[in-house]
């Protein structure tokens, strides 16, 4: 067949480096840029083959998100916007591990496997980052696309999230709203004016937001943003891309990690409202400083809690009964759990890392907010839920209280992209509830009280001889690992840790809660030395 020729000859100008192997991780394949051309050419390919399989338009979009500069990745977006079903993710490691001449072997079992009709028309979405091998890398998966007799539209630079918006508007043939960049930027600011209209008067100190956007797409997307954002809010952009460096010392993933303002690029003052996005504006988190200059996060946990507080008040003001549940990864902070179960009263679930597991927990449920610490998430509406909030809000019998609360129930679920998390939408959600509810930042910290906490890394020879159990919260290998961590954590009060190998970096990470925060440096710095002890670790021993 004619398509298969093209693939062998367009997959010569793409070749797979040899001996690299590589795994679909925790979003996608992720790792050094000069290493993957041949993937995004194959990612190319097996987006028509998905396409084809769904009779749907699927996305692809380079980027490798909150990784250095250097690296790049991909990730694979399905008909509805979510991530790439699991069972499809052997399919993309057994196509970027297959060698250039057994390529359309492993093509063809996919397509009998899956009964593929090879006639059916295939649409393919692509998007990409700031990242500067981000334009050839994607070209190379237009490569992939055209070379299997699939269509093509290339969005340029978007943020992952716009991608899967996109995607997720084409499937549905509008009715979650327009594909394009703009129609995004309507239908989130639309949503967001509604909502600030319930807002009492604020100054312009108060409408003031700093953001930190990583030197990456996100700074570019919220500036074209801004001006639909009209008088409601007045953003101060620091890190955008016009000197620093990508996620360098900037961004959601270093703020979170090193729980410290970023190290470059922003000038604020005690007290101001701060946020910071990761390299492709899919997660944020919130911070301010003190006057006593202390720091202080609110991350995806009180992210989760500010949301699902907002929503649940709204359902008892609009007399509706949804069952609504937060769920959460095992680096939760371990008092969000205790706030959400016992004085909030929600269901809590707790998933692996990776949004992808995390949007299929919150698919259970009327409403399901989902987030992982780092700042990655958003909330579902199953279908249910969105027609009664959709009948209440056309019921002229009700009261002003009900039919307020339906109103502002609508304009959440436009504001929200319920595809996937999504820096800025869910910076105009917090911000709208900020503004509905008068509440400074201060006072939404104050909600509860962190546990101090630690994240490191730690390099080992194979990251994989680390299995983890229970949602990943107990490592079943290397033996001996599990039991050193639990007599370390007994020696410290409220203490508990983990390890996990990353899905997106080289390393293992650990994370330690307790007491105090000396307790919780030293608990991590314990747990770093077992997983270096009896996982293969390289280099130099972890130090204090
Ligand atoms: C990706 C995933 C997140 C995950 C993060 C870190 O985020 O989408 O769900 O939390 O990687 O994963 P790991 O600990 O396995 O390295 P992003 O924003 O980098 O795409």
């Amino acid at each position: 067949m004619a398509h298969f020729e093209e693939v062998c000859k367009q997959s010569d100008l793409h070749p797979k480096p040899a001996g690299l192997v590589l795994q679909y991780g925790t979003a996608g394949f992720r790792t050094s840029a000069n290493k993957l051309d041949h993937i995004m050419f194959r990612m190319g390919l097996l987006a028509t083959l998905r396409s084809k399989k769904t009779k749907a338009t699927i996305g692809v979009m380079v980027t490798a998100s909150h990784n250095p500069e250097e690296d790049n990745g991909v990730k694979l977006i399905d008909p509805m916007g979510e991530m790439l079903t699991s069972s499809w993710e052997d399919y993309a490691t057994q196509l970027a591990n297959t060698d250039q001449n057994e390529l359309v072997k492993t093509l063809k079992d996919i397509i009998e496997k899956e009964a593929i009709d090879m006639s059916q028309e295939a649409n393919v979405y692509v998007g990409k980052d700031t990242r500067s091998s981000s334009s050839s890398l994607s070209q190379a998966v237009l490569d992939g696309v055209k070379a299997l007799g699939g269509h093509s539209k290339d969005y340029g630079l978007v943020t992952t999230p716009q991608m899967h918006y996109m995607v997720c508007c084409q499937n549905t043939r509008g009715k979650y709203g327009e594909a394009t960049v703009e129609g995004y930027y309507c239908k989130l600011s639309q949503a967001f004016s509604q909502l600030a209209k319930n807002a009492s008067n604020r100054t312009d100190d108060q409408k003031h937001l700093s953001v930190d956007g990583a030197n990456g797409i996100g700074a570019i997307k919220v500036r074209e943003m801004e001006s639909h954002l009209k008088n409601h809010m007045q953003l101060s952009v620091f890190n955008d891309g016009s000197r620093g460096k990508l996620n360098h010392q900037c961004g959601a993933d270093f703020v979170k990690v090193q729980q410290t303002l970023p190290r470059a690029g922003i000038k604020i003052n005690p007290g101001d409202r701060c946020c910071s996005f990761d390299g492709d504006a899919d997660r944020i988190v919130y911070y301010y400083t003190d006057s006593q200059g202390d720091f202080h996060l609110l991350d995806g946990d009180k992210i989760a809690t500010l949301i699902s507080t907002f929503l649940k008040e709204l359902l008892n003001e609009a007399g509706l009964d949804l069952k609504i549940a937060v769920v959460q990864t095992a680096y939760a902070n371990g008092s969000s759990t205790h706030y959400l179960e016992n004085t909030m009263k929600v269901i809590v679930k707790c998933t692996k890392t990776g949004v992808k597991h995390l949007h299929h927990a919150a698919q259970e449920f009327d409403i399901g907010v989902y987030f992982e610490a780092n700042g990655h998430g958003t909330v579902l509406f199953s279908d249910g839920a969105e027609e009664k909030i959709q009948q209440l809000a056309n019921d002229t019998n009700i009261n002003d209280e009900r039919k307020k609360a339906a109103f502002l129930l609508q304009n959440t679920i436009n504001i929200i992209n319920q595809t996937v998390g999504d820096a800025i939408s869910d910076m105009l959600l917090i911000e709208a509830i900020l503004a509905i509810k008068g509440m400074t930042v201060q006072q939404w910290d104050a909600i509860y009280s962190d546990l101090p906490n630690r994240q490191l890394k730690v390099k080992v020879s194979d990251r994989r001889v680390i299995d983890t159990t229970d949602s990943e919260r107990r490592a079943v290998t290397p033996a001996g690992l599990q039991e050193a961590i639990d007599d370390l954590v007994k020696k410290y009060e409220k203490a508990r840790s983990f390890v996990r190998p990353s899905g997106t970096e080289d390393v293992v990470r650990v994370y330690a809660e307790a007491d105090t925060q000396e307790s919780a440096d030293a608990l991590a710095h314990e747990v770093s030395l077992a997983v270096y002890g009896l996982a293969g670790g390289v280099g130099d021993e972890p130090k204090p």
